[in-house]
């Protein structure tokens, strides 16, 4: 009786009745409905029917066909701006969302007209939304203003050395290697100045001695007066130190690619994400970001934000959600749309260690049941203001899973840059990134070269 209802059922809704096709739809029969429905696209109500569905299921091209070839008032503004970003429109997409007015409407045409290269549109947009912005949201508006204006070059480019310096400027400030190196007289005071310096950056006790050790000897060695003959020696010893950790983070590959990120909280996991995320947005990928870490829920609404400021879009659940779960949603969304990028952000509670251990090789099984070859990088981040005692900590990382690299954050808040030779020793992983502040362009590759010429300017 049941299977006679449902099949006659079927057979008025395959003949255009309404009613029947919202009863299939409300069965879950979605797929069955849209096959039918696109018999009928030039109906207007089934149209119309045809279309919700379409966006419900985030059929996006096919969406766009709709508005495109039968009718354009099936979408709201705001469904049209979404359609176009997704189909690649981009400036049809810009002025859509401009129509909405908002300020984060007004910023989103903004930033995507600047990705199809019409800056001057998107300067225009984008100073609107200055003028609507909160004040505390400010900085998302003034950043791509300020690029775009760098782009034009109608402001001087910071470049990637400004800002390294800058993020060195209080390890510089501790220790004051170039006064040490300007010429003064070689003596037992200069080395123990020099030792009692090298401690105070965190190089470590052992590393101070070595140092202080060897240039004493060559001091000796080549009869050496004054400190500045020392210079390059002493620069060529701490390179030595750290040039073997340095490599460069493995980019995307074709695919997608994934890149896992561990670390305690607050070491900077999240604001690394975004930055990354931001590089990437620009370049044209399509970014997905993953709020792993479900702990805290204002981790997940930092990450959001993240999202917001970058372009990149989100998978979330709610507070204490089961985070190998949320990979899961995010990695069959990453696979079956086709994104670029996956970054994973997590969780890192220390004085939970076995569950912690637990859950990071569950995060990775999820990870490699859906691409076997990921996690491209498993980066952990380690927060520079802590120096040497991130040491411990990434031990237990380490034990999790394989980790494939460090991102040093925070070295412009820290007089501890020092640190990065202890954690290269004893840690033995590359360094692939560097933070230098808390801008969106604040992350860069780790350069020893540039670090060592910085750090003794
Ligand atoms: N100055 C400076 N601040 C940074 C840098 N990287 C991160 N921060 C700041 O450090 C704080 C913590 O960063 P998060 O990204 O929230 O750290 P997290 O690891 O995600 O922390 P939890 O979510 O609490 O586990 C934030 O206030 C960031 O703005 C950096 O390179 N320089
Ligand atoms: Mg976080």
């Amino acid at each position: 009786m049941l299977f006679w209802k449902k099949s006659e059922e079927e057979k008025r809704a395959e003949k255009g009745d309404k009613s029947a096709i919202l009863s299939l739809i409300e069965k879950g029969k979605r797929e069955k409905a849209i096959e039918i429905l696109e018999r009928f696209k030039d109906n207007e109500e089934l149209r119309g029917l045809l279309f919700r569905l379409y966006m419900e299921e985030g059929k996006y091209y096919y969406a766009y066909q709709l508005i495109e070839h039968y009718d354009p008032n099936l979408a709201s503004a705001k469904e049209k701006a979404l359609i176009y970003e997704r189909v690649g429109e981009l400036q049809k997409s810009a002025q859509e969302y401009a129509k909405l007015g908002d300020w984060e409407s007004l910023k989103k045409a903004g930033l995507l007209l600047w990705q199809a290269k019409r800056h001057q549109e998107a300067m225009e947009l984008l100073e609107r939304a200055l003028k609507l912005v909160p004040a505390i949201r400010r900085q998302e508006v003034e950043e791509p203003i300020r690029k775009i204006k760098e782009e034009l070059g109608l402001v001087q480019r910071e470049s990637l050395l400004e800002r390294l310096r800058k993020g060195l400027k209080k390890t510089k400030e501790a220790v004051e290697f170039g006064i040490i190196f300007a010429g003064r007289k070689i003596d037992e005071e200069l080395f123990e100045e020099l030792e009692e310096k090298l401690i105070r950056a965190d190089v470590g006790s052992k590393t101070a001695l070595y140092i202080v050790e060897e240039l004493r000897k060559e001091a000796i060695r080549k009869n050496l007066k004054t400190s500045d003959q020392l210079t390059e020696f002493f620069k060529k010893l701490i390179l030595d130190q750290i040039s073997r950790c340095e490599a460069t983070l493995k980019e995307p590959h074709d695919g997608q690619t994934v890149y896992l990120f561990l670390g305690v909280n607050g070491s900077g996991k999240t604001t690394t994400i975004g930055k990354l995320a931001y590089r990437f947005v620009r370049e044209g990928k399509r970014v997905l970001l993953v709020a792993g870490d479900t702990f805290r829920s204002a981790a997940i609404e930092q990450l959001d934000v993240w999202a917001q400021r970058s372009g990149a879009d989100i998978v979330k659940k709610h507070e204490g959600a089961d985070p190998a779960s949320v990979v899961y949603e995010a990695m069959r969304k990453g696979t079956e749309e086709a994104y670029h990028v996956i970054m994973i952000d997590t969780a890192g509670r220390l004085h939970t260690k076995e569950p912690l251990i637990r859950e990071l090789r569950k995060i990775r099984d999820v990870i490699k049941r859906f691409l076997p070859q990921e996690p491209t990088e498993t980066l952990l981040v380690l927060d520079a203001t802590i120096g040497q005692n991130s040491i411990q900590q990434a031990k237990v990382f380490k034990e999790a899973v394989e980790v494939t690299g460090i991102v040093l954050t925070k070295l412009d808040g820290s007089a501890k840059g020092g640190a990065i030779l202890p954690i290269c020793r004893e840690l033995s992983l590359p360094v692939k990134l560097i933070g230098v502040g808390e801008g969106l362009e604040d992350l860069q590759p780790f350069d020893a070269k540039a670090f060592v010429d910085e750090l003794l300017s």
